[in-house]
């Protein structure tokens, strides 16, 4: 076999964040850089011999050069098989389901999310392990020690592998299937949910949908699932087409980002649903009529509804969220006697929760929605839960979020986030308001007593590893909470996230507006924080 050693030195920057690592398409072009983080992820891993890797992407520019370049170097690092869907496209929660499916020994996503693509955008990577679940932070702290003190890395020397053709190639020592990306994640979705109901739902004349894939991943599976399986007319998939710089678009599913679908769902005649993914697929974003779902709300009416789902029928073992979402899901966890856990930001902390049966649903604030069918948040997954559940209630997306309100109050929620601030700049920000947090505890602000002010910190209840630093807290006596965190996914200086929520259980008081129901909290942080003074902005360049 026609293995290369080739002489590398190390770059500093190779740290993986929230999610993986996450640079300009420039500094992934430079000469060893994506192969140095691919031969320290495979250095990281024990036992790599004779095993199959799963490798896929958004689709985003570069993703084909990266594969092909990853594949080469599994081959000489001894892979003995891969599984690649066709042109390199897997979304997120696909690349999870095919991994699991086909008990590979690991997976290698390419993906900068929501990020925006092409020459000048963003390109990402990262390793997900044999539950289809990102790699923990032991993993991803030894790809980085790796990556601080390599010296060579393993490639063959053979020609591209035809990433076109579905069925199996050789390369070198490792034989290759090129798979059909969307095949096996229909077939997982056709077995979780009432496929007949949601047939007659979505063929109905009264029901019309729209689902926006925003020129990114999902197109394809929004295409076959929602359209060729259950009938949805030609057209409810909109830029469907994915394109490797998302049609210049920011493929984000909120209020800001997905502009067309939001403009038709809040004109005078709106579909009756509406719906939205990102750039991999994983995240959801879901409309009604005039009307917004907020993720965290969106988990905790899933998890009320779950037992109309043939899938979560039995009962949910419980339900997981991530610190800065909502406490909306605590509420039902409460009421169907199950535990509600709270993980730091990042879905890499609920895959030991889902593989300890300790959580059936997980969501986060950050449109991310997902269960125990695979380890990754899922995007179609979200919409076709939501899609089973209107089939089953009969009521409008309105409607089941007022009546859920009704039932167990309102978690008012709201992030705001500064992107792309100076670094230096947000890192003071966040010493200085934690060096304030203590004395805040006992004082009375915007109305309300501080219970409890501190930077969180997570056990993991199976393994008992610690992670700390995970955000600013600010809890009141009554439920309120402010969270401030900086983003681990941004490519540019640093983006602060504000996350503001606070509990409302007067039936009377259950329609207001969000921001104006928030104000007094949201005055109180751009005080205690300076956030206009240090940053210079006076608005958040995302409201969600
Ligand atoms: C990633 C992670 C999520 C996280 C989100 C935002 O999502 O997988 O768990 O909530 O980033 O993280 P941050 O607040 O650190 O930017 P995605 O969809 O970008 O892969």
């Amino acid at each position: 076999m026609s293995v290369v050693t080739i002489a590398t030195t190390p770059f500093n920057d190779q740290r993986p964040g929230t999610s993986g690592l996450r640079k300009k398409v420039a500094v992934f072009q430079q000469a060893h850089y994506l192969e140095n983080f691919v031969q320290s992820t495979f250095d990281s891993l024990d036992n790599i011999q004779g095993q199959t890797l799963v490798v896929g992407g958004d689709g985003r520019f570069y993703n084909e050069q990266a594969i092909q370049i990853i594949l080469k170097m599994a081959a000489a690092n001894g892979f003995s098989h891969a599984i690649v869907g066709q042109n390199g496209l897997l979304s997120t929660p696909a690349a999870s389901c095919v991994i699991r499916k086909y008990k590979a020994f690991g997976g290698i996503i390419l993906s900068a999310s929501h990020n925006p693509a092409g020459p000048n955008g963003d390109f990402g990577i990262k390793y997900n392990i044999n539950n289809g679940g990102p790699a923990p932070e032991a993993i991803t702290e030894a790809i980085f020690k790796n990556s601080q003190s390599i010296t060579e890395y393993r490639i063959v020397d053979e020609s591209d592998v035809n990433l076109a053709i579905i069925g199996r190639q050789q390369l070198a020592n490792m034989s290759i299937d090129i798979i059909d990306p969307v095949g096996d994640y229909a077939e997982l979705m056709a077995d979780l949910f009432d496929f007949e109901s949601i047939k007659t739902l979505v063929s109905s004349q009264s029901f019309q949908m729209r689902f926006d894939a925003m020129h990114a991943i999902t197109g394809p599976y929004a295409k076959t699932i929602l359209e060729d399986l259950l009938g949805a007319p030609t057209g409810t998939v909109i830029n469907g087409i994915p394109l490797t710089d998302f049609g210049g678009g920011h493929p984000d599913p909120n209020l800001t980002y997905a502009e067309q679908l939001v403009a038709e769902m809040f004109s005078s005649n709106p579909p009756v649903f509406g719906a939205a993914s990102d750039g991999d697929g994983d995240r959801n974003m879901i409309l009604g009529a005039n009307f917004f779902v907020t993720p965290s709300d969106s988990l905790a009416i899933l998890a009320a509804n779950a037992h109309l789902v043939p899938a979560y029928q039995s009962g949910l073992s419980g339900i997981a969220r991530s610190m800065p979402t909502s406490q909306a899901p605590d509420r039902v966890a409460q009421k169907l006697g199950i535990d509600c856990h709270e993980t730091p930001t990042g879905w890499k902390f609920f895959g030991n929760l889902l593989d300890a049966n300790k959580a059936t649903l997980c969501g986060e604030e950050s449109f991310g929605t997902g269960s125990n069918h695979i380890r990754e948040k899922d995007g179609l997954w979200a919409v076709l839960f939501w899609l089973n559940i209107l089939a089953k209630r009969q009521l409008s997306v309105a409607q089941i979020v007022e009546l859920h309100w009704q039932e167990y109050g309102r978690n008012y929620y709201t992030r705001h986030d500064y992107e792309a601030i100076s670094s230096d700049i947000a890192k003071q920000l966040m010493s200085d308001l934690e060096a304030q947090l203590p004395s805040l505890v006992g004082q009375q602000l915007a109305g309300r007593t501080v219970a409890y002010a501190d930077n969180f910190s997570y056990k993991d209840p199976v393994d008992n590893s610690v992670s700390s630093n995970q955000g600013l807290r600010i809890g009141f006596d009554d439920g309120a909470r402010i969270v401030v965190r900086l983003s681990g996914t941004g490519t540019e200086g640093a983006t602060l996230r504000v996350y503001i929520e606070r509990y409302e259980n007067d039936k009377s008081k259950l329609d207001q507006d969000t921001q104006k129901a928030l104000k007094p909290l949201i005055d109180l942080i751009n005080e205690l924080a300076q956030i206009t003074e240090r940053t210079g902005r006076t608005e958040p360049t995302v409201i969600t």
